[in-house]
């Protein structure tokens, strides 16, 4: 029997996403669609019935914009809000700012799928010469963590888990387990990992699984934190499916 309910969302459409970029620890903003996509979130949850005790988001901008246009619609502007690094997206080393298309054209669509989606390989990590690195690692909103030896240069999935997953355990669950109504606004693949996680996914189910942008998901669990329903998405079925092959298909060479 279902104990607690806690709400996820994936970012609504950011810049670089819709420039079709490896985006990672890249503060991109969001799009136009992407802020239309957070009000239609924050509707959807307000028609749903939705009310929330805290948010966690990620130090990025898009996942936090997406959380203040949802807390807009459902007259929750004043909800505490809860940030860390721990949920940002993973890391996309030397891939950060290419085009994914392009980079498919140029390594082939494999190769890409398998940056994008494999458990435990890694991009290539991001050298101090990259255009991106002063950016990233000197950005203020790391002062309080990740340390410079803990920075991470690239991650893959298997990586983007191992710190997210004690923010989940050690700051999420015990509030959950108080009761508290949650919601949590991130980003494609470090809510992948938290779906695999509770959902026990095998390397090769979590391979297959694509974010959409911007659609709110339901997890139900029972007392032992095990969900009774997974990954309900608030959005007609048709919808979300194709919301999903548009995520897949960004590997593609065109
Ligand atoms: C995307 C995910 O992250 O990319 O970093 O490019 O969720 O923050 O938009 P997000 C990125 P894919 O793993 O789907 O290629």
């Amino acid at each position: 029997m279902a104990k607690y309910s806690i709400i996820m969302v994936r970012h609504g459409e950011s810049e670089w996403n819709l420039k079709n970029l490896f985006c990672g620890w890249y503060d991109a903003d969001l799009s136009a669609k992407g802020i239309e996509e957070a009000k239609a979130a924050g509707i959807a949850l307000k028609n749903a019935g939705y009310k929330f005790d805290i948010a966690y988001t990620s130090v990025l901008t898009r996942a936090q914009k997406t959380l203040c246009g949802i807390l807009g619609q459902i007259n929750q502007n004043d909800l505490p809000v809860c940030k860390s690094w721990r949920l940002n997206e993973r890391h996309y080393g030397g891939l950060t700012g290419l085009n994914k298309a392009e980079t498919a054209a140029k390594y082939g669509e494999e190769q890409v799928q398998i940056w994008r989606r494999s458990f435990d390989i890694p991009p290539p990590p991001m050298e101090e010469d990259h255009p991106y690195y002063d950016v990233i690692v000197k950005d203020p909103r790391y002062k309080d963590g990740p340390s410079l030896a803990e920075f991470p240069k690239f991650e893959s999935l298997k990586l983007t888990i191992e710190r997210t997953l004690p923010y989940w355990n050690d700051v999420i669950v015990p509030k959950i387990k108080e009761g508290k109504k949650i919601l949590i606004a991130a980003h494609g693949n470090s809510l992948r990992g938290i779906v695999k996680y509770l959902d026990n996914m095998s390397e090769d189910a979590i391979m297959k699984l694509n974010l959409p942008t911007g659609i709110p998901f339901v997890y139900e669990l029972d007392e032992n934190m095990k969900p009774v329903v997974s990954l309900k998405f608030l959005g007609d079925e048709e919808t979300v499916r194709k919301a999903m092959e548009a995520v897949a298909a960004q590997g593609k060479a065109k």
